[in-house]
Formats: C-alpha cells, structure tokens, sequence
C-alpha cells in the first residue's frame, strides 16, 4: 500500500513539473502575435509612444499578446500607413494625418488655427472630435489612439522677427500647417517628418514648422539656430488596427485596447509637452538656439491674416456633405472644456 501511495505521489508530482515546464511554452506559442508599423525614426514621439503601448499591453495581457514594433518606415511609410494597414501588411499603424489633408477631412480640423493650447488638450479634443463623428476614413479600421502634437512654432537658419522675414521663406510643413504657412506669406515645402533631416541639410529647406521636441530627436538644434515662439496649429496622429485583426482578439484582450484608447492618447499628450520643454532646454543651454517671442501687436498681426483659413475649411467641408459649422463649434467647445 506505502508503495502505491509512493508511486501515485511521484506520479503527480512528474505530471505537475510536465504540466509546470510546458505551460508556459504552451501560452507563448499561442501568443497573438501582432506588428505594429510606424513611419519616424525611433527615438521621436510617435515611436515612444509606440513602445509605451507595447509594454501595457505585453503586462496587461499578462504575456497574451506580443507586439513586433518596426519604426523608421520600415514596414509601411507614412503616406502607405492607412492602406497598409486595411490591406494587413501591419496589423497596427501609427500616422500623421495632415500627409493625407484630403483623406482626414474631419480630423485634420484640428490643425485650423483654434488656439489649442498643449498636446494634452489637443489629444483630448481631438479624440471626443473623433468618437462623435466617426469619419467615414475610418470605417474600415479599428482606432487605438489619437493624439495631436504641441503647438507648431518656426524652426529656421535664419531670424524671423516679423511678417516680412518670413515672405518667400522655404520652410517644411504639411496640411494644416501649411495652410498657416501660406497665410503668413511664406513658402510651405510639403514632405514627412523623416525626409526634413536631408531637406535642411540639402537647403531645399530653410526651416520647418512643427512642434518643438524635433529640435532634439531630430537634432535640428544644429542647423535651425533660431526659433520663433508662434504657438499656432498642431498635427493630428492617428494610430489605426486591420479590422480582421481586431476582430480576432479574445474579448479580455479587446478590452484591454479599448481600456487603453483615451488612456494613451492622453498620455502622449503628456509626454509631448514635457519633452518640448526638454528640447528647448537642451536647445538653447547646449547649442546656442536663440528664440524670438513677437511683441503683441506683431502676433495681433499674425493671427490677422489667419483669420480667412477657418471659414475656407467650412466652405470645402460643406462640399463633401460635412456639418462643417457643428465641427467647428465642437471644436471650440472641447478646447474650452479640456483647457480648464
Ligand atoms: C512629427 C512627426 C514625426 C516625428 C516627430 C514629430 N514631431 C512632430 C511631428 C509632426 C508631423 O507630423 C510633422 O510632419 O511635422
């Protein structure tokens, strides 16, 4: 009897060390696996943002769902994200919208100059813009996260202290902010984020136009010694998943992402503010940046000539059948509600 108690016990004890040893193995190699694409280099914002999602996921999951991150373009470019990713080429894709104007109508509102105050604002805004309109561009994909940039100021190789500087300057911009650009009298140069690094060494451009921590993680401090304070326009991101992949996910994974939607946006918000400030530091203790903040009445002068730019995107809003008016009153009220 000692003995078959003594077998059966070894027994169980073998099949619980089988059972221990194999069960993870089991569960990793039924991991969904998942990649995720995005257009700049990898220490900038969209990517860091990227990897932050990957590590809540990957811990909340509790090892469910692993996530292949490929930035710098190297899976899908930015104009390519949107396509690609309804296509299946990456199951999730990380995007500037104001590359495509025309394809994000409703978003890229945002970029109007509305006084949206921080990227922590702007986030908020434009995800609530989002969640009540549903553009028609993203029927097609499930949404994980919207998120917007700090306000735009000018990077450039040469002072802009006033209007007149700025005429004819070639500086790289797109959608939104280049409407702000031509409006001011300049000369917008429209290309992705990642291509300004050869454009500025090049000349082709004299500056650009976006927000400020690119000074840094893209080291633009060293050719843009100067920067002119104009704290007008943001770029909206968008970071969109293949619909046959959302749909394959367990429901406890599902909600998992969903949980995280308004959570991350929020968070790059967060992060992007503070990482300007941290730019700009570096950029003026370390190289030698000089920044211009305009007197009032020449900024009063400066939002003069925007003013025509808002009614211009109701007028070709109302054209694609759009409730142009309600968006932009929208807007303004979720820019009062999350300036608070
Ligand atoms: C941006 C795009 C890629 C990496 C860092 C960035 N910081 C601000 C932007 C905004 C943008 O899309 C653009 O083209 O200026």
């Amino acid at each position: 009897m000692k003995r078959n108690l003594a077998f059966v016990l070894v027994g169980i004890f073998s099949l619980a060390v089988v059972i221990g040893l194999w069960t993870p193995q089991a569960a990793s190699a039924q991991a969904v696996k998942l990649k995720y694409a995005n257009f700049p280099p990898a220490p900038t914002f969209p990517c860091v943002q990227m990897e932050r999602w990957k590590t809540e996921v990957e811990k909340r999951t509790a090892g469910k769902v692993a996530v292949q991150t490929f930035p710098g373009g190297t899976l899908l470019d930015a104009k390519n994200m949107l396509d690609g990713v309804i296509a299946g080429t990456a199951d999730i894709g990380c995007t500037s919208m104001a590359y495509q104007p025309g394809r994000f109508i409703v978003t890229n509102a945002t970029a109007l100059p509305l006084g949206i105050p921080s990227a922590k604002v702007g986030s908020r805004v434009l995800w609530d813009l989002y969640e009540k309109y549903k553009p028609q561009e993203f029927a097609d994909v499930k949404v994980l996260a919207m998120f917007t940039t700090a306000p735009n100021n000018i990077m450039s190789k040469v002072a802009v202290k006033k209007l007149e500087d700025l005429k004819g300057l070639d500086l790289r911009a797109s959608g939104g902010a280049a409407e702000v650009l031509s409006a001011w009298g300049a000369n917008p140069v429209g290309m992705p984020m990642p291509e300004t690094v050869e454009a500025l060494q090049k000349g082709v451009v004299k500056g650009l136009f976006s927000s400020l921590e690119v000074m840094k993680d893209f080291k633009f401090a060293e050719t843009c010694k100067h920067v002119t304070m104009t704290d007008t326009s943001i770029y909206p991101f968008t970071v969109i998943m293949n619909m046959k992949s959302w749909e394959a996910l367990p429901a406890d994974v599902k909600k998992v992402f969903d949980d995280l939607r308004v959570e991350q946006s929020e968070w790059t918000g967060v992060y992007m503010d503070n990482h300007v400030k941290e730019a700009m530091e570096w950029s003026k203790t370390t190289q030698q940046v000089a920044v211009v903040n305009l007197s009032p009445a020449e900024k009063a002068a400066w939002n003069a000539q925007l003013q025509p730019l808002t009614a211009k995107w109701i007028t070709e809003a109302k054209t694609k059948g759009l409730a142009a008016e309600q968006i932009i009153s929208d807007l303004q009220a979720l820019i009062k509600k999350y300036s608070q």
